[in-house]
């Protein structure tokens, strides 16, 4: 497994040279600064590579290898007209990347709003600050701060009367940062943040959108983009839905794993793959993930190891837990993605699938620094890879 790090370019907090002392040999990187929908050129790619591989006189090699992500136009995950110039755009940002040897290119499907928590410094019993999504403040948000049209009919009663509870105990200061916190956009978000007015039509635009035409369109898109990928190299690695689960009235498509079984059977080219955010998926009670590491093994080109834990009496409640520890079976998994590049290796093909940490706690002198990207801090990722590289060594001994 090659050991990865996501870095945003170089305002990036986190630098380079930091990744290296991590013991990280690859970089997952994005052209952040590209208008999404535009096509990214080889001038353009090439420049950022040569910063990441450039070689700096007798540092330790970094390589980029994946891109995370390609951002899919708004108008493609609609389906509305013209969305053909976008794939046409995102189909040629592809040709481009395969020129340039990067191979592995992770994209989501999400409408409007790319990942998502409600707090971005959960307090931890041991003095560190996790990720959370709390199903009942996001209720609040819909219900109470919004106030989306169709949102009361959403929630049942129980589900109302907990969003009212805390719609009462917040404070003013901490709605709005609920509010900045689910509109604004999260680190490495492909959708841009929004005013509440242009968030409200942006929801809209989705209102009579169902789960089978926003999966159309993502077929749509695939039928298009797929071939293109195959001639350019490209494994295109689709994300899943962060958090798994319906937010805001909007359709999702890529939440568990029959989804993600229903997407390969219709589109079985081998460019079609899978990023396995086991966090993700984890954050879902059906998905199992050492299973889904051994069920779509050839398909994953790139995953993120890291474990979230539900909550006890709300399961579509989370925090980001401890790499190792949370409600995945992490060792599982690894020794199910060994088995498959095993696999691969014995046939011949490529056979090194792209991991990276992701969203470490904030800890130790993290937390007293002013500028850090919410869940991308640099030692708590430190810890996260170095706990996975003790697995990655460990099995290897074993075999
Ligand atoms: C969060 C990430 C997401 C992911 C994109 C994939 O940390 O997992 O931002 O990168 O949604 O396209």
């Amino acid at each position: 497994m090659r050991q990865a790090w996501r870095w945003f370019g170089p305002n990036d907090p986190v630098s380079l040279d930091d990744i290296r002392q991590a013991g990280a040999s690859d970089v997952v990187t994005a052209l952040h600064d590209i208008p999404i929908g535009d096509v990214w050129s080889v001038p353009a790619i090439t420049e950022r590579q040569a910063l990441i591989e450039g070689g700096d006189g007798g540092k330790s090699a970094l390589r980029w290898s994946v891109v995370e992500s390609v951002a899919v136009h708004d108008h493609i995950k609609r389906g509305a007209d013209g969305w053909q110039a976008y794939a046409e755009n995102f189909a040629q940002t592809l040709r481009h990347l395969g020129q340039c040897g990067i191979h592995t290119v992770c994209y989501n499907f999400m409408p409007v709003i790319d990942w998502t928590r409600t707090d971005l410094r959960f307090d931890l019993p041991n003095g560190a600050k996790a990720l959370r999504f709390d199903a009942d403040e996001f209720a609040m948000f819909d219900l109470y701060l919004l106030k989306r049209d169709g949102a009361p009919g959403e929630y049942d009663s129980s589900a109302t009367a907990r969003a009212k509870a805390k719609f009462d105990e917040f404070p003013q200061s901490r709605r709005d940062r609920l509010c900045e916190t689910i509109m604004a956009g999260l680190p490495g978000g492909m959708s841009g943040s929004h005013g509440i007015e242009e968030f409200r039509s942006a929801l809209a635009a989705y209102q009579d959108i169902s789960d089978d035409e926003l999966r159309q369109n993502l077929y749509n898109f695939l039928d298009y983009v797929l071939p293109v990928a195959e001639q350019a190299g490209v494994n295109l690695a689709i994300h899943p839905d962060d958090p798994p689960c319906r937010l805001l009235g909007m359709p999702r498509v890529v939440c568990t794993a029959d989804d993600v079984a229903g997407l390969f059977q219709r589109l079985p080219s081998p460019a079609n793959g899978l990023t396995l955010c086991a966090g993700t998926f984890g954050a879902h009670v059906d998905n199992d993930l050492p299973a889904m590491a051994k069920q779509f093994g050839s398909r994953i080109h790139f995953t993120h190891l890291r474990g979230t834990r539900r909550d006890v009496d709300n399961p579509l409640s989370f925090i980001e837990a401890e790499h190792l520890d949370s409600d995945i079976d992490m060792i599982a998994v690894i020794r199910n993605l060994l088995a498959e590049e095993k696999a691969r290796y014995t046939q011949g093909k490529a056979h090194e699938i792209i991991m990276r940490p992701d969203h470490g706690h904030l800890m130790l002198d993290d937390l007293r620094k002013e500028k850090i990207n919410p869940g991308y801090s640099a030692i708590g990722r430190l810890k996260g890879l170095a706990e996975i590289r003790g697995v990655l060594r460990t099995l290897a001994a074993l075999e």
